[in-house]
């Protein structure tokens, strides 16, 4: 682009301009523009005082690298609170050199000795209620600078003179609470002025106190609501003002009289707002509890968009607001009533077949436990009310209580989700499917807002399954570094002593706090494909972003999970070993111990027979084909880190369990295997299990099995996602193309047909009444958007990072045009290819600094380098 300067995007920690960086040896990254990449580069670190006078604290020197990310601080420690400089510049790989780029700032978070400020509770504990805490601030003169760093049990917003320093943010965000609290940092410079200013803070019950998990059940953290500020406050004259939260503060009942994360808001706005004058009540310190606060490290969540509402009116005649699409947050709608009117807006994905809203699809046993809903009392005064305090998975609200509907033009949708990046794009001369694109991006906009979901309506949970088979296309859609390396902070924090990971990350509930359905839920902690999360999380991360960081961080986390499946295999066995033949030695490779979800939902297979299963009888070829994987990709992970001798134990440990799932799973050419299922087959290949010479025989079993189905696919949770990049990456493109285009069910486009805004729980959505049931928001079938981009267009990373890059479309399936775009730590790089008069048309853009090789329509490889490049093949008839 001409203009753009040689050196942009500076990013700390991955983030632009962090305020209350945690790290004390934060990473660099920024990006080359131009048609020359970098061949060394030199980043410089110093106060932002005086840093335009040349002030340094830390200079890498000259680095030899081509890579413009990763750069480590290694200079002396950053004291907390600093706000500080950095700058880089690079010579290109032909020598010239770049110049300065412009400097970039940050600055270093509170440390845990500095806060002035102790935890403050509301007088009582009653469960659910939204609380106001005040206090007020005189400053003799102007302000200069200011910070607050905040945080509470619960959800927060911090107020300054009125104005939401928090807006939508939904903070702190889940973390294991009994252990670690994230706090905010802000910058409060503009908020504050000379005279008496008003601080307030209003906690809600958020994640620590209000409904979670599959039971929604509330309180697993604690019963008392608190909040922690630190005000930092530097006069224009000097002078410096300290205020924190302690015994003077007062706690009022407000307008918001509760809300809780899953069921909405209760509102009553006759009651004036009381952060205008001293609360009636004391607040009290809490007593000090040890958790510790933590530095956030993950962009907030914000409103990334706002969606028009048609209006109408449901058969039985309440007013029905659509959206058009499904997805998380909040709507503002435009409430005029009479005083003490009483209004209900109650929201959900889906309609009844009669077309009223249905609330009980979820799950009609206790429908009251996935109830959306925000209750407003108005005062007579017209309000643009939006809830706070409070998310809602939906597309449909219905509004209840007005005298009148509101018009469209009143009402609007806020999509809130974590404020990343996006970095995918995908087009292609199928509508069809880049709706299906789009759905997938709506999916994981709706399901990454805390932790990453399963879904954002009934649970809610962080199921380590979901996100480990999804991982891999959420880091080709958007920059999510950030957000998954705290999930797998999170997931190191909650491991337990013998490496087992539990299935939802947070677990829902501290340790004190822990009943029977947590008890149940622990025993689930065992079952591969959802644990291995810890081994292949961190993997995606370095293999699409070049993180070296993350494999550093997360391997005890890793290796504690692959020691825990080796030792399970070595010294337990299952009820059921069902291999007919004794493998000798080899028996103690084999993992079928303890509880596995395994394949988890085979189109047609219902959830009673495969719980039932889970425990009685876990397949044995599911789990010690991950055990073979995991293995495997720790071997490679330790061989990164430079650790030698674990990298030959894990190689070996794998070559072990591979051996002996051969031995007992595979029968004759590797034409059956498993349970012969198309999955067995799946896995087979794309963990590569098998001696080579047994392959094609694999493949064309799992081929068999496809037609047999009808093109239909017949794999579940875990393999899903692999399903169609192991057929076309082993000769049968055509087939992948066929299940993509198949319209039946079980099928992405059946979803499509039937009018999914996003990815569905399960294949049909809808029982044949009509009537919806389980999710409708659910990323993890979604996977499937990396085939579009990785295989479909033909643009993947050959190595870390993308350092090189493999350029390998296929066409195929009638279309005509496909094209894909992702932002690599190089830069961005494209994939568009056209077939006009017999001819594939390819253009291809390759980021500097890296390499590609293009494999053409006969299968010769291609090597080239960055820029522009553009070939045209005859295709054969
Ligand atoms: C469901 C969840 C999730 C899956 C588990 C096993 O309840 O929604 O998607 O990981 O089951």
């Amino acid at each position: 682009m001409p203009g753009e300067p040689p050196v942009t995007d500076l990013r700390v920690d991955g983030l632009d301009g962090p305020l209350g960086l945690g790290n004390a040896r934060p990473v660099f990254r920024w990006r080359v523009t131009g048609a020359v990449g970098q061949g060394a580069a030199e980043v410089e670190v110093g106060p932002e005082a005086g840093f335009d006078a040349g002030a340094r604290w830390w200079s890498s020197g000259r680095v030899v690298s081509a890579r413009p990310f990763g750069l480590r601080y290694a200079g002396p420690p950053l004291p907390a609170r600093q706000p500080m400089c950095w700058r880089v510049r690079v010579w290109r790989a032909d020598g010239t050199e770049t110049g300065w780029s412009a400097p970039a700032r940050f600055e270093t978070g509170m440390s845990a000795a500095g806060w002035c400020g102790r935890w403050i509770t509301a007088p009582d504990p009653v469960a659910p209620a939204t609380w106001y805490l005040r206090t007020e601030v005189a400053l003799p003169g102007p302000v200069a600078r200011a910070r607050a760093y905040a945080t509470a049990l619960g959800w927060y917003r911090l107020l300054i003179n009125g104005v939401d320093l928090t807006g939508p943010a939904l903070v702190p965000r889940w973390t294991p609470f009994h252990d670690r609290v994230e706090y905010q940092t802000y910058d409060a410079t503009a908020s504050l002025r000379p005279g008496v200013n008003v601080v307030g803070v209003i906690v809600s019950e958020g994640r620590f106190r209000g409904r979670l998990g599959g039971l929604s059940r509330p309180a697993r953290y604690g019963d008392l609501l608190a909040a922690l500020l630190h005000l930092d406050i530097e006069l224009a004259d000097g002078q410096r003002v300290t205020v924190g939260t302690d015994e003077s503060w007062t706690a009022s009942r407000g307008p918001i009289r509760s809300s809780d994360p899953k069921h909405g808001e209760r509102v009553d706005l006759r009651i004036p707002d009381p952060l205008g004058t001293p609360g009636a009540r004391r607040v009290q310190v809490l007593e000090p509890h040890g958790r510790r606060l933590i530095a956030e490290d993950v962009e907030r969540v914000t409103e990334i968009a706002r969606l028009p509402a048609t209006i109408s009116r449901t058969p039985s005649g309440v007013v029905l607001v659509d959206f058009g699409q499904n997805f998380s947050g909040v709507a503002e709608i435009l409430l005029d009533g009479a005083p003490g009117d009483r209004v209900v807006l109650s929201y959900s994905e889906v309609l009844t077949p009669e077309g009223e809203l249905d609330t009980t699809y979820l799950g009609d046993r206790d429908p009251a436990r996935w109830f959306q809903r925000d209750e407003i009392v108005l005062d007579g005064t017209p309000v643009r009310y939006r809830p706070t305090g409070t998310i809602h998975g939906f597309r449909y609200l219905t509004v209840e209580g007005l005298p009148e509907p509101p018009a469209a033009a009143d009402v609007e949708g806020i999509v809130l989700s974590t404020a990343l990046p996006e970095t995918g794009r995908f087009t292609c001369s199928d509508s069809a499917l880049e709706r299906l694109h789009a759905n997938v991006v709506w999916s994981m906009r709706s399901n990454f807002t805390d932790t990453p979901s399963d879904c954002p309506t009934r649970e809610r949970s962080g199921w380590t399954g979901d996100i480990q088979v999804f991982a891999p296309t959420a880091a080709i859609l958007a920059d999510v570094g950030p957000y998954l390396r705290r999930y797998l902070a999170n997931l190191a924090a909650e491991q337990l002593p013998d490496g087992r990971v539990p299935v939802v990350i947070p677990t829902e509930a501290a340790p004190g706090r822990i009943g029977l359905p947590e008890r149940l839920f622990r025993a689930m902690s065992s079952s591969t494909g959802w644990g291995d999360a810890a081994v292949i999380l961190p993997w995606t991360l370095y293999w699409y972003y070049g993180d070296e960081d993350v494999l550093d961080r997360q391997y005890p986390s890793a290796r504690a999970w692959v020691e825990y499946l080796a030792h399970r295999a070595a010294t337990r066995r299952g009820l059921a070993r069902r291999f007919g033949r004794r493998t000798g030695p080899r028996e103690r490779y084999i993992l079928d111990a303890g509880f596995h979800f395994g394949e988890w939902l085979r189109p047609g297979e219902s959830l009673a027979a495969q719980l039932r299963d889970a425990v009685l009888a876990p397949r044995a070829a599911v789990a010690t084909a991950y055990l073979a994987h995991s293995a495997q990709l720790l071997g490679r992970i330790a061989a990164v880190l430079d650790k030698r001798a674990d990298a030959e134990r894990y190689t070996e440990l794998a070559h072990h369990a591979r051996t002996a799932w051969n031995a007992a799973f595979v029968r004759g050419d590797g034409s059956r295997i498993g349970d012969d299922n198309q999955d067995d087959y799946v896995r087979a290949l794309s963990f590569d299990l098998l001696p080579t010479d047994q392959r094609a025989a694999a493949l064309s079993r799992l081929a068999e099995l496809v037609e047999t189905a009808g093109d239909h696919l017949g794999t579940g949770f875990l393999s899903t996602a692999m399903l169609l990049p192991t057929l076309s990456r082993n000769g049968r493109p055509d087939l992948a193309h066929r299940i993509l285009r198949q319209t039946s069910p079980p099928s992405w486009r059946a979803q499509i047909d039937r009018g999914a805004t996003t990815l569905w729980e399960t294949w049909d959505g809808y029982d044949g009444t009509g009537k919806a049931h389980r999710s409708h928001n659910h990323y993890a079938l979604g996977a499937v958007a990396g085939w579009l981009h990785e295989d479909l267009a033909g643009l993947r990373p050959a190595a870390p990072g993308y350092a090189r890059i493999r350029i390998n479309p296929t066409p195929g399936g009638g279309l005509t045009h496909a094209s894909s775009s992702v932002c690599t730590p190089y830069g961005p790089a494209t994939s568009t290819w056209r077939i006009e008069r017999g001819q594939l048309h390819l253009v291809a853009h390759i980021p500097p600094g890296t390499t590609a090789e293009v494999i053409t329509p006969h299968g010769d490889n291609i090597q080239t380098g960055g820029g522009t490049h553009e070939w045209k093949w005859l295709l054969q008839r």
